[in-house]
């Protein structure tokens, strides 16, 4: 490959994202352990940076002439051709050493489907994903469906050569043609410089002639392999910009990774975090359901939201402290009481008046308030995860607008009365009668 400046620089700053993800340690390990074929993905793309590969692969219908193609460029038979749809079934790879600078790939590819929308679309990402430069082939005048995968190709923003195979069955004057009609049906998506017709694998041709005694003979001629304008277009990209193009691609699959991993991420530290708050939902809860706090023991009832702020804030990779954590808790009930301020007045005031008393009061006095502590529990969990998922800040709108969005979004009454049902489940299953003070 050329000695290219800025095609190195581009490989430094792809290879630098690359290896950020895979030792970003802020992933806990289970979010990694979920996402490892991502990390497979990254792993084999950084290797292929460093060898410094380029990975030409062809594209098309079946039947077009894609392995003969690349055959013609090896100037061997090493892909399988064959006169029946869909002998490649699977991929192969093949080093095209005519090219000094080494490192060049052939990649043979099945045939897209003419029906299937679905998995053309698929494998035609899968296909641009892996490879640095593209050969589109076809055999005449793009199919709606060619032109549909050709655009999906496309918008992977990979460098595409098309392909017009097969022109040994075409005379002069088609071709022409053939080359003013596709021109103008791909303007947009292929410059026309990167329009080139092959023969890669000609008939051959049957001619007749007649001698000077009349007599007719019959003669079968092959026709030269014509892969030249292919080649010498491709050795002009190579030479160009060859690291540059897969640094380029290695820059922008990195990008479309770390976007798609970011989601992923956020997505696996929500359900985790789902799963947390609702722990502690359960355990304050119930302590609180056996155990029902006056009103001034609310702050030591508190310990078990600042343990869940502890345990969010090390799901999200942004571990607190307990005096941070138990800020957090107070920014939020502060929010929570001033929005509500009757419910969690009468709320807790009744129950507190209350306490107490013997029997059976104590016990639904109990379930009530559990439920509520429930629901004050698993709003400070939502607001904190919210917190966290914006790393540590509250945005525009300060913690009253998170909180007054959270409150919004639950249901009080369903969450309080799954929250009694659940309390009650509990108390039901234990053998002790809970504790009437
Ligand atoms: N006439 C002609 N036939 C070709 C040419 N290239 C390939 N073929 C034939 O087309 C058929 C399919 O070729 P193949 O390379 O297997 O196509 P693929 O399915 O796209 O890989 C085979 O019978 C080839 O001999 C060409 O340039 N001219
Ligand atoms: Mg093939």
């Amino acid at each position: 490959m050329t000695k290219n400046n800025q095609g190195d620089s581009n490989i430094e700053l792809a290879k630098e994202s690359l290896t950020q993800l895979l030792d970003d340690n802020r992933v806990p390990d289970t979010v990694r352990s979920a996402l490892r074929e991502d990390y497979q993905q990254i792993r084999s793309m950084l290797e292929k940076l460093e060898k410094g590969h380029l990975h030409i692969a062809v594209f098309g219908r079946v039947s077009v002439g894609k392995s003969s193609v690349l055959n013609a460029l090896l100037g061997k038979q090493v892909f399988s051709v064959s006169v029946l749809h869909g002998e490649t079934k699977t991929e192969g790879k093949a080093e095209w050493d005519e090219v000094d600078a080494g490192g060049i790939y052939l990649i043979d590819t099945p045939g897209i489907n003419e029906i299937d929308g679905e998995e053309r679309e698929r494998l035609a990402h899968e296909v641009a994903n892996r490879s640095d430069l593209l050969l589109f082939v076809v055999d005449s005048d793009l199919t709606d469906v060619e032109l549909k995968a050709l655009k999906t190709v496309a918008e992977t923003q990979r460098p595409i050569i098309l392909v017009v195979n097969k022109a040994d069955q075409y005379s002069e004057d088609e071709i022409l043609q053939l080359r003013t009609i596709i021109r103008k049906r791909v303007s947009g998506i292929i410059a026309p410089e990167n329009i080139v017709f092959t023969a890669a694998a000609p008939s051959k041709q049957t001619v007749i002639y007649v001698d000077e005694d009349g007599n007719e003979h019959e003669t079968v001629r092959q026709r030269p392999v014509d892969i030249i304008n292919l080649k010498s277009r491709l050795w002009d990209i190579i030479e160009a910009e060859g690291k540059t193009l897969s640094a380029l691609n290695a820059s922008l699959f990195a990008g479309n990774l770390s976007e798609q991993l970011g989601e992923k991420l956020l997505a696996a530290r929500k359900e985790l975090g789902e799963k947390t708050i609702h722990l502690y939902c359960v355990g304050k809860g119930i302590a609180v359901a056996l155990n029902p706090v006056p009103v001034a023991d609310l702050l030591a009832a508190a310990a078990i939201d600042i343990s869940m702020v502890i345990h969010l804030s090390r799901i999200y990779g942004l571990p607190m402290s307990k005096s941070e954590a138990g800020d957090l808790v107070k920014t939020i009930a502060a929010q929570m009481l001033a929005l509500y301020a009757t419910f969690w007045a009468i709320h807790f005031a009744s129950s507190a008046l209350k306490i107490g008393t013997a029997g059976l009061s104590t016990v639904v006095t109990g379930i009530a308030q559990g439920a509520v502590a429930w629901y004050g529990t698993l709003i400070v969990g939502r607001v904190a995860e919210e917190y966290l998922a914006k790393g540590k800040s509250w945005g525009g709108g300060g913690p009253k607008l998170i909180v007054q969005n959270i409150l919004d979004s639950l249901d009080r009454d369903s969450v309080m009365s799954e929250a009694k049902e659940e309390i009650v489940k509990y108390l039901k299953s234990k053998p002790n009668k809970p504790k009437t003070s």
